[in-house]
């Protein structure tokens, strides 16, 4: 696979996908887009990977969707193309974690990816906002929808009506963000954690992101026996064996995917 916009690379079960529009500070345009769902369509498919980071520079994970490249579209245009549907549809059907790394400003467009993540590792520079309503705009990638459901009504209407920016603190403090490393250290913080977890079993994973996922979809009546059902149907993999005989043997466990 050959991108324009968009970086790949893989170590040791981890890929990771570096946004590379430094003259845009990342702005999220179409062809970045359709290059990052590409690309996590095929590393979900890669046996070699099993976890998936997405990063962008020092200064910015991404400024935005391309104010740009949107600034003369007409509503008949968007609403025919249904911009940004695809890489949510994307986002959707990813089975293995994606982690945000999340450097410098994620704003618009930029925080939504963030947030269509499974989580996000923020360097003390981050800097999170839904900018969208100083442009005539609203969010558009999920920003009115996930935002609301991480952090909460209040700090949500506050983001979105203002358009005002978060610090990585502040963005902590809000369950935003899971952890802040130093700025330098991101990517060496997230590469351990990402390894981490490509080193468990790959059916436990995808289900613990599955189950943790219907959480925000469900009745915790109906969430509680999917995760029962879930618990038990691991029961049926070689990996539980081996995790829990290992645990008993005081040995490290060597997972087989299976
Ligand atoms: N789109 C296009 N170009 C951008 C964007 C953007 N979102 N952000 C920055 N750039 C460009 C600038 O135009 C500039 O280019 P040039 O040198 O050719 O003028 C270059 O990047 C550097 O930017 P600045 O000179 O502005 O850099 P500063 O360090 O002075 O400021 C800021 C950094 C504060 C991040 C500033 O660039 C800014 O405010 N950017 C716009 C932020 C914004 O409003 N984002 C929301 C966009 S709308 C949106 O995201 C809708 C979401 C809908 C769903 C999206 C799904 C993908």
């Amino acid at each position: 696979m050959t991108f324009e916009t968009i970086l790949l690379d893989k170590q040791e079960g981890v890929a990771f996908i570096t946004l590379n529009r430094p003259e845009a500070l990342n702005a999220l345009n179409a062809a970045l887009l359709s290059e990052v769902g590409e690309a996590l369509l095929s590393l979900d498919k890669d046996d070699d990977v099993g976890a998936i980071v997405i990063t962008g520079s020092e200064k910015a994970f991404a400024a935005g969707a391309d104010i740009k490249e949107m600034a003369e579209q007409s509503f008949a245009e968007v609403l025919k193309e249904d911009k940004f549907a695809a890489i949510n549809a994307v986002f959707a059907a990813i089975h293995k974690p994606v982690i945000a790394a999340v450097s410098g400003y994620a704003l618009g467009g930029g925080c939504e990816l963030a947030m269509a993540c499974d989580f996000i590792i923020a360097a003390e520079s981050a800097k999170f906002g839904q900018p969208e309503i100083k442009l005539g705009v609203i969010p558009g990638m999920g920003g009115s929808q996930r935002l609301t459901r991480i952090i909460g009504k209040s700090k949500a209407m506050d983001m979105i009506l203002t358009g005002r920016m978060m610090d990585a603190a502040e963005a902590e403090r809000a369950g935003l963000v899971s952890r802040i490393v130093p700025t330098e250290d991101l990517i060496e913080h997230v590469t351990e954690i990402a390894r981490g977890i490509a080193h468990l079993s790959l059916p436990s994973v995808i289900l613990a992101k599955e189950a943790t996922n219907r959480a925000l979809e469900t009745t915790l009546t109906e969430g509680l026996i999917f995760e029962r059902r879930v618990f038990h149907s691991l029961f049926a993999t070689n990996d539980q064996k081996e995790g829990m005989n290992a645990f008993i043997e005081k040995r490290q466990p060597q997972f087989k995917n299976s």
